[in-house]
C-alpha cells in the first residue's frame, strides 16, 4: 500500500517537472523566435514630425511590411550622434536599416521597398504614369521640404531674422503645391495619378498635412491638393503613419 503510493507520488511529481521542462522549452522557443524575428525585421530611424519619414510609414503601411520603429529626436539633436551618423552622415532621419543593408534618403528607400515587395506595387506600370509619379514626388523632396527642414530655417533665422522663418517656408511650399496643382489635374482621380494610392500620393500627403498645420499656407488656392487630403484621410495607411500616431509624438 505504501509502496503504491509512493510510486503514485513520485509519478506526479516526475509528470509535474516534465510539464515544466516543456513550458520552459515552449517559452524559450517563443522567445528565440521573437528574437529571430526582430533581427529580420527592417528598422525605421524616424522622427514622429518628419515629414521625410511619413513618407516610408506609409509606404512600409501599404505594402504591409512589418518594421521596429527607432526614434531619433532631431529637437535633441540626436542626428548629430556619431552612431547616427555613422547611418548617415548628413545627419537626417529617415534611415531604412535592411540586415546589413543601410538606406539613407526618402527616395531611395522607396525605390528600394518597391523592388523587394513589388506584391503591392505603388508604382503604375505605365511609363508616363510612372515618369509623373517621379516628377510630383520630386517636387515634394527636391522643391518643396527641403526649403522647411529644420536646418535651413536655423540659417535663415540666424542669417536674415527670426520673422523671416515662417514667410520663406511659406513661399516655397506654396510654389511647389502651384507646380503640383497645374501638374496633377488632368491625371488626378481619386488618387494624385489615378485610382490607385501611388508613389505621389505618399510624397504628397505628408507634405500636406505638414506644410498646412505649420507654415500658415492658404489651401483655399489648392483644391485639388485639398480634395486629395480629404481622401488620403481615409487611408488607415496613411492615418496611422502621421506624426501624432507615432509612439515618440509628446502625447503617446
Ligand atoms: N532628402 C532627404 C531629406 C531628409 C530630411 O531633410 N530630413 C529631415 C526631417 S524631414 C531631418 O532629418 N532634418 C534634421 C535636421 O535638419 O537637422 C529625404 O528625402 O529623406
Amino acid at each position: 500500500m505504501v509502496r503504491s503510493s509512493l510510486f503514485i507520488y513520485l509519478c506526479s511529481i516526475s509528470s509535474i517537472i516534465l510539464v515544466m521542462n516543456e513550458h520552459e522549452h515552449e517559452q524559450a522557443q517563443a522567445q528565440a523566435q521573437a528574437q529571430a524575428q526582430q533581427q529580420n525585421q527592417l528598422k525605421l530611424y524616424s522622427y514622429w514630425r518628419s515629414s521625410c519619414s511619413c513618407r516610408i510609414r506609409m509606404a512600409l503601411n501599404l505594402k504591409s511590411v512589418e518594421y521596429q520603429y527607432i526614434p531619433v529626436n532631431l529637437l535633441k539633436g540626436e542626428q548629430f550622434s556619431p552612431e547616427f551618423q555613422k547611418l548617415n552622415p548628413i545627419g537626417y532621419v529617415p534611415v531604412l536599416v535592411d540586415g546589413d543593408i543601410v538606406i539613407s534618403d526618402s527616395f531611395a528607400i522607396f525605390m528600394y521597398l518597391e523592388e523587394k515587395y513589388p506584391e503591392i506595387p505603388l508604382l503604375p506600370s505605365d511609363l508616363a504614369k510612372k515618369a509623373l509619379n517621379f516628377q510630383a514626388a520630386n517636387i515634394v523632396c527636391s522643391s518643396i521640404q527641403p526649403f522647411q527642414n529644420a536646418t535651413v530655417l536655423k540659417y535663415i533665422e540666424a542669417k536674415v531674422g527670426p520673422d523671416e522663418r515662417i514667410p520663406w517656408a511659406k513661399f516655397h511650399i506654396e510654389k511647389g503645391f502651384e507646380a503640383l496643382e497645374k501638374l496633377l489635374t488632368d491625371g488626378a482621380r481619386r488618387y494624385a495619378t489615378g485610382n490607385e494610392v501611388s508613389m505621389a500620393d505618399v510624397f504628397v500627403a505628408p507634405q500636406l498635412h505638414y506644410g498646412t498645420k505649420r507654415f500658415d499656407v492658404d489651401m483655399a488656392k489648392f483644391p485639388l491638393l485639398t480634395r486629395l487630403n480629404e481622401a488620403y484621410s481615409e487611408l488607415p495607411e496613411f492615418r496611422n503613419a502621421m506624426p501624432e500616431n507615432q509612439p515618440d509624438a509628446p502625447s503617446a
